[in-house]
């Protein structure tokens, strides 16, 4: 599995650091939706899906934690630890996000706008429909 971690680059100065995105230049896809956790509790997975068609960008903006991403082959853990970093989600990618610093304040920039239809919960279903998918070719 081939993970895709953006390094985004700060236009810094001696007042500090900005950092400035935009769509199909340094995000891939159109954005249609910023959402943001924060105060995310100690020993708490978030998570624990995959979308059908939805593209995400996540950026720990302040603070650390930790994706795992699990495309019904293979799984890789990876860390989000500086606000530069931008990791990208595809769609048919199971994500689960732990380990937040208490501190950690995790954005998401969206290729689409919320559609829980477009939302697969059960890992037994995620996994049937990635290896159908394959066998189809
Ligand atoms: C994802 C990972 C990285 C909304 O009303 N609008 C929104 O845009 C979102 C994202 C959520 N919600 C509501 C739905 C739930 O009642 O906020 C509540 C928490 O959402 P959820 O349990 O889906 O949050 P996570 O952290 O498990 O997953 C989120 C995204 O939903 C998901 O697309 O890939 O972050």
């Amino acid at each position: 599995m081939q993970v895709v971690k953006y390094m985004f680059q700060p236009h810094g100065d001696d007042r500090g650091q900005l950092i400035a995105l935009e769509e199909f230049k340094d995000i891939p896809f159109s954005v249609k939706r910023v959402y943001y956790m924060y105060d995310t509790k100690e020993g708490v997975v978030r998570g624990k899906h995959a979308h059908k068609s939805l593209q995400q960008i996540l950026i720990c903006i302040h603070g650390s934690c930790k994706i795992l991403l699990d495309n019904g082959f293979e799984k890789k853990v990876v860390p989000l630890e500086k606000p530069y970093e931008g990791l990208y989600v595809a769609n048919d990618m199971w994500r689960e996000m732990y380990d937040f610093s208490p501190d950690a304040v995790l954005m998401c920039l969206a290729s689409d706008y919320y559609d829980e239809s477009d939302y697969i919960r059960d890992y037994d279903e995620f996994l049937k429909m990635v290896h159908e998918k394959q066998e189809k070719g």
